[in-house]
């Protein structure tokens, strides 16, 4: 199904899908040449990136699952027809069931050849925001196939409430592979123009790139415009606080200089 169009039909099955899987994937959302003109730009960015990391072999699983930058609509206009794209936070507002959306922070993850798996996690275990309307949206800048990781979901454990405390790491890779393992694994290729959201409290991973190439993708995390910051549960959800949301505090609008509303 395409939502390039976004009728409401369309828009509103995606919902229901979303609603009930806590993931869908919109097949052609995007136009290849909007992805073709800024993706020169993010590869530039992850190559310098590249230069200051220490060789794959002597990183931890982490540093091996990609190389991550941040906020990069914030250092390179280049990419603001991606990542401020009306397109993008209308249907991830529409998925959500918000007037609005905001931006939290964008990502490139490039995962390099050789590169390992990224563990089972949940992105809200990291957001102080006090909301279940928080999404995620994976675009590659090129097609994903298998063996390059693209993302992989269990689909409706956003409603499992299962390990919400676990950080990223090996830990949680074991744990959820365990307790995830009777609900249903989505793990297909994505094409060129492709983008999925999933929410902040569905579990994901991915595989191992055992391509010769670079797996390129650009994320964008949105949440509803009009949510409140939350108390933090642990440390990593007040290291994020002071990242991408200075300023703020608990109980007042999730609304810093770095998050404006997108429509
Ligand atoms: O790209 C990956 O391997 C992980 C991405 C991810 O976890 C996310 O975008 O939430």
């Amino acid at each position: 199904m395409t939502a390039q169009t976004l009728e409401a039909p369309a828009t509103d099955r995606l919902a229901a899908d979303y609603a009930r899987d806590g993931v869908v994937h919109c097949t052609g959302l995007l136009d290849p040449a909007l992805l073709a003109a800024v993706r020169p730009v993010i590869d530039a960015d992850a190559e310098e990136l590249g230069r200051r990391l220490p060789p794959l072999a002597q990183r931890g699983t982490y540093g091996k699952a990609f190389r991550q930058s941040m906020n990069l609509w914030r250092r390179l206009p280049e990419v603001h027809p991606l990542v401020l794209s009306p397109l993008l936070a209308r249907t991830a507002a529409r998925l959500m069931g918000c007037r609005a959306v905001r931006i939290y922070h964008d990502q490139a993850l490039y995962k390099e050849p050789g590169g390992g798996i990224t563990p089972w996690h949940v992105d809200q275990h990291y957001w102080p925001l006090a909301t279940t309307r928080t999404i995620t949206a994976w675009i590659p800048l090129l097609d994903v196939p298998a063996a390059m990781g693209p993302l992989e979901f269990a689909l409706g454990s956003q409603r499992c409430g299962f390990g919400r405390e676990l950080a990223i790491s090996d830990e949680s890779e074991r744990q959820a592979a365990a307790s995830l393992r009777d609900l249903p694994w989505r793990a297909q290729p994505y094409r060129l123009g492709d983008v999925s959201f999933h929410a902040g409290w569905t579990w994901h991973r991915s595989g191992a790139n055992t391509s010769r190439a670079m797996r390129a993708v650009m994320t964008v995390i949105y949440y509803d415009a009009d949510a409140l910051v939350a108390e933090p549960a642990n440390t990593d959800q007040r290291n994020d606080l002071a990242a991408w949301l200075p300023g703020c505090l608990p109980g007042q609008p999730a609304a810093s200089v770095l998050n404006p509303v997108l429509e």
